[in-house]
């Protein structure tokens, strides 16, 4: 280890994205702040990822999972919900493959506004669930996929009684690129490689969005590559197609028709990057990995860049992103973009083969077994 692993955070967490960025952000004197204190997490340097990539490259992970729906949504969320309290909206409703519609219905809570959330049935990670219901969500399951989920919601807010806080609204897009600001003022300058999963295509759009307006106002002399990971059974943008019916254990990814495709595209080629897949077991062996090498639990999906980047590094395979050809040195940032324990369904085999043994020194220590 050439060093330590340092915890990069600035001091100002808890003040929330829209007090700490209101100049690059849509907000004047007379907008309401409806906020929980997100942003501001953690951008913890892995030292064994480092190792792994090697030629003194350092790997970087921000920790969106600390945010507080416990996912990267609610720096958007914050935005969208004030811009939709500002012009007087009663009620806010999204399409959700979980985590946008468990920030909504929180920050919806907050503002005192009503909120419905429109969901495949079946196909949400237990604890996102239970967090809309939480916080008092309308919730509606429909008989289809997220796809079909957000066709129906697109509709919706075309009557006066809804704002959409999809993030085809812009305020959305505008919340989540402080994610980057917060990257380049930890890191002093623009990482080289930028590594997350894409689902609906959002977050890719919102972070160059963030690099190129930071680097315009001088906070940042360069832009990193795009590296976007999708899940091989639900790969449109690598595929270069609509996918009917996506399928995969990362349910906050399982889209097969990202309704930010266009930018997000744009981002991967004038950043140079790329768009990649990653296969379902990849992604729950970089979960456990992540989780047992650097205590870091985050749900699938967050681990789709991870299993990205182990096989960037992995020559055999052939990745799409020629990783070996990374100058010496380079800083790559990875976002886990959500909480592990927001699906617990995918751990459970392993935590319930938990037998009791007798309340005693030598049974436990047997137990250990180490
Ligand atoms: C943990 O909640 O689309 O590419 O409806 O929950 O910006 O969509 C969630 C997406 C990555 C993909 N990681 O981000 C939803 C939803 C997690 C996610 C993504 C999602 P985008």
């Amino acid at each position: 280890m050439t060093k330590s692993n340092e915890v990069l955070r600035t001091p100002d967490r808890g003040r929330g994205v829209i007090a700490r960025y209101r100049e690059y952000l849509p907000v004047s004197e007379s907008t309401p702040i409806i906020s929980l204190g997100e942003g501001g997490t953690p951008l913890i340097f892995s030292s064994r990822l480092s190792a792994i990539v090697g030629r003194g490259c350092e790997v970087y992970l921000k920790y969106e999972g600390l945010n507080p729906t416990c996912s990267f949504k609610d720096r958007g969320m914050t935005l969208a919900v004030s811009k939709a309290v500002e012009c007087g909206t009663v009620a806010v409703i999204c399409a959700s493959t979980g985590n946008t519609s468990a920030s909504a219905a929180a920050y919806a809570a907050r503002a005192g506004i009503r909120c419905a959330v429109v969901l495949p049935a079946g196909k949400i990670a237990s604890g996102k669930l239970l967090q809309a219901f939480a916080y008092g969500a309308k919730v509606v399951a429909i008989d289809g996929n997220f796809d079909d989920a957000l066709l129906v919601v697109r509709a919706l807010g075309r009557r006066d009684d809804f704002a959409i806080v999809n993030s085809i609204n812009p305020d959305r897009i505008s919340g989540q690129k402080t994610a980057a600001f917060e990257i380049v003022d930890d890191l002093g300058d623009a990482p080289d490689f930028h590594l997350l999963p894409l689902g609906n295509a959002g977050n890719i759009t919102a972070y160059w969005a963030g690099y190129r307006e930071y680097r315009d106002a001088g906070n940042c002399t360069s832009l990193p590559a795009m590296l976007g990971f999708q899940a091989a059974g639900a790969a449109p943008m690598f595929h270069g197609r609509v996918v009917e019916n996506p399928e995969t254990i990362a349910s906050a990814i399982r889209i097969g028709n990202p309704a930010s495709w266009e930018a997000a595209q744009r981002a991967v080629q004038d950043s140079r990057g790329a768009v990649d897949i990653v296969t379902d077991n990849e992604i729950l062996e970089a979960q456990r990995w992540l989780a047992t090498h650097e205590g870091i639990f985050v749900e699938p999906a967050s681990a789709a860049p991870i299993a990205g980047l182990f096989n960037c590094c992995e020559p055999v395979r052939g990745p799409v992103y020629p990783f070996t050809q990374i100058r010496e040195g380079s800083r790559i940032v990875c976002t886990v973009t959500g909480h592990g324990l927001k699906d617990p369904e995918v751990m459970v085999d392993r935590a319930t083969k938990l037998t009791a043994v007798a309340p005693n020194e030598q049974e436990v220590l047997r137990a250990i077994g180490f």
